[in-house]
């Protein structure tokens, strides 16, 4: 009797631990013992990721923290909030930690020189993730993304075959708005640039309003709602830096009165499901893939900076184009 007891004890015990460990928060995420693929050591990683504003960054967080339990990597994460100056802290505390490698995703475009010597002048490689910055490529060792601008020419050129396709491309002007992501990363200004090229070919395609709603549903939402309440009737196209605003504005555009998807025709950028949701339901026209899933991407490149192997300056992400015709047949496989 008292042997069964002491097992079951064992074993409730057992089952506490392993609970505990899949569900700690916190800035970190300890994988098991051993050693990290491709090592003969387990190495540690920082990562400072900009926060969980959208569906793209919650997809973002999951692929590398996935990947870093897949390499045996133990990672260190810090959600900066979306504020640059908790980066740069996160990064500063991985440099006293003496980690291995640093990884971090720039909110914006400017002011990591200094923090990118620090970190250089540690010894500590770093990887920048997803956003660009405006520093020299001799301070980091690699970017893994997006061709940012090239979305936006892809949008832009989506956009007017589509509108010659059902009549409207020759309306003089073609009004535009825009929904902006984060002023001043990366995102937003490359996605603004490549849209911008294409539409100045077409004089007649005039931007009549242009915000930032932050890449949040309910910012877009709300500046969508003060675009029509100033030009409602007349707004013909939405270009929204990132799906989760489009859907905000969506909502908008129905309370407003006005068709999205018919009457406003909407290109956004991500693909994520909720992207493919509005557009089998004929409310968004066309989201141009941006791809989150850089955790193995990131997890291989750290390995192979540490083992002294030479590693591309830019590591470019596999991304497509979805509209109304293609949607619904890839909608099913869709892993964010
Ligand atoms: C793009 C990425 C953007 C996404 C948004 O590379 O930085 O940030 O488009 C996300 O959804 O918030």
């Amino acid at each position: 009797m008292k042997k069964r007891v002491i097992f079951s004890l064992m074993a409730i015990m057992l089952i506490a631990m392993t609970v505990g460990s899949a569900f700690a928060g916190g800035s970190s995420q300890q994988s098991s013992g051993g050693v990290t693929r491709g090592m003969d050591r387990k190495i540690v990683m920082g990562y400072s990721q900009i926060g969980a504003e959208s569906e793209w960054r919650t997809a973002c967080t999951n692929s590398v923290k996935a990947a870093a339990t897949d390499w045996n990597i133990d990672l260190r994460f810090s959600d900066a909030q979306q504020k640059q100056e908790n980066q740069l802290q996160a990064i500063r505390s991985f440099i006293q930690q003496k980690v291995d490698v640093i990884a971090f995703t720039p909110v914006v475009s400017t002011g990591w020189e200094a923090i990118l010597q620090e970190c250089k002048d540690a010894g500590i490689p770093t990887i920048c993730v997803d956003r660009t910055v405006d520093a020299p490529n001799t301070l980091y060792n690699t970017y893994i993304g997006s061709d940012i601008k090239e979305e936006g020419r892809k949008a832009g050129r989506w956009l007017v075959e589509y509108m010659n396709k059902i009549g409207r491309g020759s309306k003089n002007p073609v009004n535009v708005v825009e929904l902006q992501g984060t002023v001043g990363s990366a995102a937003a200004t490359d996605r603004q640039s490549g849209i911008m090229e294409i539409l100045a070919q077409y004089p007649n395609y005039k931007v009549i309003k242009s915000q930032t709603g932050n890449f949040t549903r309910s910012e877009g939402k709300q500046v969508m709602e003060a675009f029509l309440k100033s030009d409602g009737d007349i707004i013909d196209v939405l270009f929204a830096h990132n799906d989760d605003m489009a859907i905000g504005a969506i909502q908008a555009i129905e309370e407003y009165g006005r068709k999205p998807g018919t009457d406003i025709i909407i290109v956004s950028f991500d693909a994520v499901k909720g992207a493919f949701e509005a557009m089998i339901a004929g409310k968004l026209n066309a989201s141009i893939e941006c791809n989150p899933l850089l955790g193995p991407q990131i997890m291989d490149a750290a390995v192979r900076i540490l083992k002294g192997e030479r590693v591309e300056k830019w590591i470019a992400s596999e991304e497509g184009q979805y509209d109304q015709t293609n949607a619904a047949a890839a909608y099913p496989s869709r892993q964010y």
